[in-house]
């Protein structure tokens, strides 16, 4: 039996299996034999260089990467064209673009990159179209813009979230306090710092023995659900914000506008009559969590139209490493102004974590 089947096999058999506590362990263990084979295929993929395919290699560029994701034409070569200087065919056919066009969006003075993507359909994780290839750059994005049509109805949306889920894309979603390290000796070592209601010690038992581990030390930091233990054990999964963007809301009545715009993480836009862009543009804005930051020299005053756009969580460090690679070995400490410290300036060291607006000066050893 081929890995598809397989993956097919197991898939039916959780549809057809009833969630309770009786089945709760049976479950468990399907959904581990399912995480291994899709990995299974994703490593099978990058070794055959399945994954990758011409016009897909799209060099990154600017301060951040959003992947548009959606099914054929509900208009994402549209919104390239509206809100980055890069034309994309659209067209009222099906799959108009066949690769993958970046263009850039301009906005609080930082340079973020849309990439234009092929429509993508049921299936796709598993190589329908060019599925594979979409997904493949999704992972490398830091936001994904998911793009349907309004009046289609909820169902692209399950359908979309399912397949970039069944890849290790986990949107909207923290990545799970759960330290996980196998070990060469001493059996299975469970500790929590919190009651565990959703997965019990046994079901950890069941999937590590599933992947053929029989010593581990796991710590719950938090309540977590064996979904959850299963994307720390496989690993390489990828957490990112997602921003549900329904389109031609020129076509549906008010009260569909309404509802669509009240769902969580929804915003609904027109692109053929410009409605709401610049609440999109703020939207995406705001879940990439992007800040400014300002170097200055000694003695001089900071340069406010240049600035550093940075991802909210920012130490000193990474600072250092983008000014020039030997900072990090000269550095001494750095003088901070702004709101990320108490007093303006303020020596901090290295791990110090900046906020919007900071002005900093590195003084070198
Ligand atoms: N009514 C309406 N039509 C739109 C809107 N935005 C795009 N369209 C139309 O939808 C059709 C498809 O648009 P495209 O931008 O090519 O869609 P796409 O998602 O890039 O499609 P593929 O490249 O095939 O995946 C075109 O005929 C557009 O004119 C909108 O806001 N309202
Ligand atoms: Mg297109």
């Amino acid at each position: 039996m081929g890995i598809l089947e397989k993956i097919a096999d197991i898939e039916r058999e959780i549809a057809r299996t009833q969630k309770n506590k009786a089945t709760e362990y049976h479950l468990g263990l399907l959904k581990a034999k399912l995480a291994k084979f899709r990995q299974a295929l994703m490593e099978g993929d990058a070794k055959s260089g399945a994954g990758k395919g011409e016009g897909f290699d799209v060099v990154k560029s600017g301060d951040a990467r959003i992947a548009l994701i959606g099914f054929p034409s509900v208009g994402k070569s549209t919104l390239l064209s509206t809100v980055t200087r890069t034309a994309s065919t659209a067209a009222s056919y099906e799959f108009t673009t066949l690769t993958c066009i970046p263009g850039v969006i301009e906005y609080n003075g930082a340079e973020i990159q849309l990439l234009d993507l092929p429509g993508i359909i049921e299936g796709a994780a598993q190589g329908k179209g060019r599925g594979r290839q979409v997904i493949a750059v999704a992972r490398t994005a830091d936001m994904v813009l998911m793009m349907l049509d309004a009046t289609k109805g909820e169902k692209q949306r399950e359908i979309l979230e399912e397949e970039l889920e069944s890849v290790g894309i986990r949107l909207n979603r923290a990545k799970p306090e759960i330290y996980f390290k196998p070990k060469k000796t001493g059996g299975i070592n469970i500790t929590s710092t919190v009651p565990m209601t959703k997965c019990s010690e046994k079901l950890i038992n069941l999937i590590l023995h599933e992947y053929k581990i029989f010593n581990a030390q796991v710590l719950f930091r938090d309540d977590y659900t064996s979904d959850e233990f299963i994307d720390v054990v496989v690993g390489r999964r990828v957490y990112m914000p997602c921003l549900y963007v329904y389109n031609k809301i020129d076509q549906v009545s008010i009260e569909e506008v309404d509802r669509l715009a009240h769902l969580p993480n929804s915003i609904v836009i027109s692109c053929n009559m410009k409605l709401n862009i610049d609440f999109m543009l703020e939207s995406i804005w705001g879940l990439l969590n992007l800040i400014r930051v300002y170097t200055k020299k000694r003695g001089e005053k900071p340069d406010f139209e240049g600035g550093l756009i940075v991802r909210s969580g920012t130490t000193i460090e990474h600072v250092c490493r983008m000014v020039h690679r030997t900072m990090v070995d000269q550095f001494k400490y750095a003088l901070v102004w702004g709101v990320s410290v108490k007093f303006s300036p303020q020596r901090v060291g290295l791990g110090h974590v900046l906020l919007n607006d900071d002005v900093i000066c590195l003084v070198k050893k």
